[in-house]
């Protein structure tokens, strides 16, 4: 399903489409989460391609993302999703892996919408494009080493690190925080205390 023509075609696209420091880090991305996908189990190519697809909208207007998110969501996301460029890209790159590539794996497709806020549930593959955007190797910010350490240890440690560093990050930015990434990691801290990964 996901082959290397598929793959080369969108690469070939999103050249056009994302300027060279973007384009760089999608294949950052990708490479991370095939990576990743060996490591926590799923399908290599599935990861790879979610991973190039994942800021497929990125730097596209506003009005553009949201163009793109009413085709597949319809008026179902929350108004700050909407209107914030940063928070809506991922739903935006939903309607693009459709329509370009005719991709309508759900958990690919749910992978791209939520991995900038996470969600309440997430499968293994939408932890491995949040957290491989994060650790990618052309990252550079403080704290990185100490997140692609979790990273090889436990995916949802990392998970859990990549909302904290986040969340952290908007507070000394003096930023609005979305509300849904809070309630994704309160969702995320209770299954693990279920779990007995935290106490
Ligand atoms: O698209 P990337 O830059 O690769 O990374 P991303 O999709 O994880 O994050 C995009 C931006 O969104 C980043 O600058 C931080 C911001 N962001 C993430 N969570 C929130 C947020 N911004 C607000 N206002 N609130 C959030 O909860
Ligand atoms: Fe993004
Ligand atoms: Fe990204």
């Amino acid at each position: 399903m996901y082959n290397e023509a598929l793959k080369e075609k969108i690469k070939k696209d999103l050249q056009q489409s994302l300027s060279k420091h973007r384009y760089t880090h999608v294949l950052g991305v990708a490479a991370k989460a095939r990576e990743l996908a060996g490591q926590y189990g799923g399908d290599l190519d599935q990861a790879e391609v979610a991973g190039l697809l994942h800021d497929a909208a990125k730097q596209k207007t506003l009005a553009d993302m949201q163009t793109l998110a009413r085709r597949s969501f319809g008026d179902t996301l929350p108004d700050t999703i909407m209107s914030i460029g940063s928070l809506l890209h991922g739903y935006a790159a939903v309607t693009i892996a459709k329509e370009m590539y005719g991709i309508h794996d759900e958990d690919l497709l749910a992978a791209l919408a939520h991995h900038t806020t996470g969600a309440e549930q997430m499968s293994t593959l939408e932890k491995i494009i949040f957290i491989a955007d994060y650790i990618e190797v052309n990252r550079d910010f403080d704290g990185v080493e100490h997140l692609r350490s979790i990273a090889a240890q436990d995916l949802d440690q990392a998970v859990l690190a990549g909302y904290d560093s986040t969340i952290s990050h908007l507070l000394d930015q003096k930023k609005t925080i979305y509300t849904g990434t809070v309630i994704n990691r309160n969702a995320l801290i209770l299954a693990m205390q279920a779990d007995r990964k935290l106490k």
